[in-house]
């Protein structure tokens, strides 16, 4: 059995997406289980990375900016998708080309669908800059990775 889960990012100005999210058993690869696959796409993105990210909380109340911090359960330094030290969230860049298209098509390990460390109701972001994936030698890098402004955003919700 396969879990499914879905997010339309909106924002103030021309970007928009969809991200489709599954994850083949109950348990995350970190128990064992497998990785949960993104797919999908953002449009009206500048040419080059934007960073990517879950964000802590299902709150888009003042917009994308309620969201809250990346999702970071464990209490660790921002950093890029490969990294060992990163938020649960960090999922690095997106690549945008000419078209302002960025495809997605990631597999991520650190994400599951279940259990206390779900992230079904919190919020995907796209930002305005590239993530510097806690490599950027200042302060903000282990944070946010000075991704910048948050372009648009959107509750990850349970798909069917
Ligand atoms: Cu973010
Ligand atoms: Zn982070």
């Amino acid at each position: 059995m396969a879990l499914k889960a879905v997010c339309v990012l909106k924002g103030a100005g021309e970007v928009f997406g969809t991200v489709h999210f599954e994850q083949k058993t109950l348990f995350s690869s970190k128990d064992g289980g497998a990785p949960v696959k993104l797919t999908g796409q953002i449009v009206g993105l500048t040419p080059g990375n934007h960073g990517f990210h879950v964000h802590a909380f299902g709150d888009n109340t003042n917009g994308c900016i309620s969201a809250g911090p990346h999702f970071n359960p464990h209490n660790k330094n921002h950093g890029g998708p490969k990294s060992e030290e990163r938020h649960v969230g960090d999922l690095g860049n997106v690549v945008a080309g000419d078209d302002k298209v960025a495809i997605i098509d990631i597999e991520d390990k650190h994400l599951t669908l279940t259990g206390p460390y779900s992230i079904i109701g919190r919020t995907m972001v796209i930002h305005e800059k590239a993530d510097d994936l806690g490599q950027g030698g200042d302060d903000e890098s282990l944070k946010t990775g000075n991704a910048g402004g948050r372009l648009a955003c959107g509750v990850i919700g349970i798909a069917q």
